[in-house]
């Protein structure tokens, strides 16, 4: 059997240098749990990203896949199939009062791109937008994804640079600034697309009351406030979605990673009827869209979330979380924040050395854009597994 140094030499030798991963290779995971082939064991405090929210190979979700593997696994949206129409209302039912329509895509950005036609295409049959010249405005340090449409509007160099020409129609703002979202808007703004936290930009939550006022300056322009909720979304806030807590419902909604329950790629955009009606047969589709496997997957990752109410225990463990890391004073600690279970810890040096000292202390968590170190773990980890990372932080700043 080879050992982690040759599982990443075979990564290098056959894979393309895309990422620059930690030098941890996972062989096992469970819970909140992974292991490598040597048998270490780590707390993994990434989760995939978030796309882990219900834990590694959480049992009643592996059983929907193994039941659904007994029955079909993929028919196509050439024909219907038994499971989509069920798992599209579990899901609406689940985004509550605003949301009657949904389209199942695989990945974020698909889901993204997806929004980002149906937005336009309702600017020129509903609000009547001269052809071609529809505009969509983002924020700055946005991630959206990494199409080439979705890397044009894109602020960060190592996201856009060699990809050009970049697809037209995009303006990008401030963040967290409602003056220049006003100012942005014109006769032919169809959509803001805007996340409730900026995750990669480093878990960046904007002021109170933010979200309220983009959703009053949307509805007065008729231009659709799209949420991009593939991170912040199930219950990795504490809410179901991360726009509850400002008491806001957006027109649309990208969805995805926690959706798949940390099996499969699943995601989809939620909207209204009057919306979603923009796609007629044959103007949108994918392959593997809706089909039977992801739904079954998708339903009972959806039946985790409320079952176990992930919405609470990300709201009670991370406020233990953000409270404790908020105790630990040390030059070295810039900035704690956080919402739920999406912490980071930024520093006052670059974090990579920090999160290597915490591999090496059995936490895997991930530096983001040089100085924070997000924390976003399972949202099932438990107390003493937050208060067990914690003193191994402690530990580590105080060396
Ligand atoms: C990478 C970041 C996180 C997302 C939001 C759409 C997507 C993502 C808010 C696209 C995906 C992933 C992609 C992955 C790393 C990770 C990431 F660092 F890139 F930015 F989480 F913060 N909207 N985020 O966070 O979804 O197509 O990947 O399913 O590309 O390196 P996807």
């Amino acid at each position: 059997m080879p050992n982690s140094k040759e599982y990443i030499e075979f990564d290098v030798q056959y894979g393309a240098h895309n990422y620059h991963p930690i030098p941890v290779v996972i062989t096992k995971a469970k819970g909140v749990w992974v292991y490598d082939p040597e048998g270490k064991k780590y707390l993994d405090c990434l989760s995939a990203y978030s796309a882990v929210n219900q834990g590694h190979l959480h049992p009643k979700i592996v059983e929907a896949l193994e039941e659904q593997l007994k029955c079909v696994a993929l028919t196509s949206r050439a024909f219907h199939n038994d499971r989509m129409g069920l798992f599209l209302k579990h899901l609406l039912d689940i985004c509550g009062e605003g949301f009657d329509m949904a389209l199942p895509m695989n990945t974020g950005a698909e889901a993204v791109e997806t929004a980002i036609k149906m937005t336009r295409k309702w600017g020129y049959e509903e609000k009547g937008v001269e052809k071609d010249k529809a505009e969509i405005i983002v924020c700055e340090n946005n991630f959206h994804g990494r199409t080439t449409t979705i890397i044009g509007f894109s602020t960060d160099p190592d996201a856009y640079t060699g990809f050009g020409p970049y697809t037209p129609g995009f303006k990008v703002i401030p963040y967290d600034n409602i003056e220049a979202l006003e100012k942005a808007i014109t006769p032919n703004t169809v959509g803001f697309m805007v996340e409730p936290i900026q995750g990669e930009a480093g878990v960046l939550i904007p002021k109170g009351g933010y979200l309220k006022k983009v959703r009053e300056i949307c509805t007065v322009n008729n231009v659709l406030m799209i949420l991009d909720e593939i991170q912040t979304g199930f219950c990795r806030t504490g809410k179901m979605f991360c726009h509850q807590h400002d008491g806001i419902i957006p027109d649309v909604m990208t969805l995805g990673k926690a959706l798949g329950g940390g099996l499969l790629p699943v995601s989809a955009v939620v909207s209204r009827k009057e919306i979603m009606k923009v796609f007629t047969p044959g103007t949108h589709g994918s392959t593997f869209g809706g089909f039977p496997l992801a739904c079954a997957v998708g339903d009972a990752a959806l039946d985790i979330l409320v079952d176990e109410k992930l919405d609470e225990k990300a709201t009670t463990m991370g406020e233990l979380f953000l409270q404790k890391l908020k105790e630990i004073k040390h030059p070295r600690i810039k900035e704690v924040r956080g919402k739920g279970l999406l912490i980071a810890i930024e520093l006052t040096e670059k974090a990579r050395p920090f999160t290597q000292q915490l591999i090496d202390k059995g936490i895997l968590a991930k530096e983001t854009h040089d100085y924070a170190i997000r924390f976003a773990p399972p949202l099932v980890i438990k107390e003493e597994e937050i208060l067990w990372a914690v003193n191994i932080i402690k530990e580590i700043l105080g060396s």
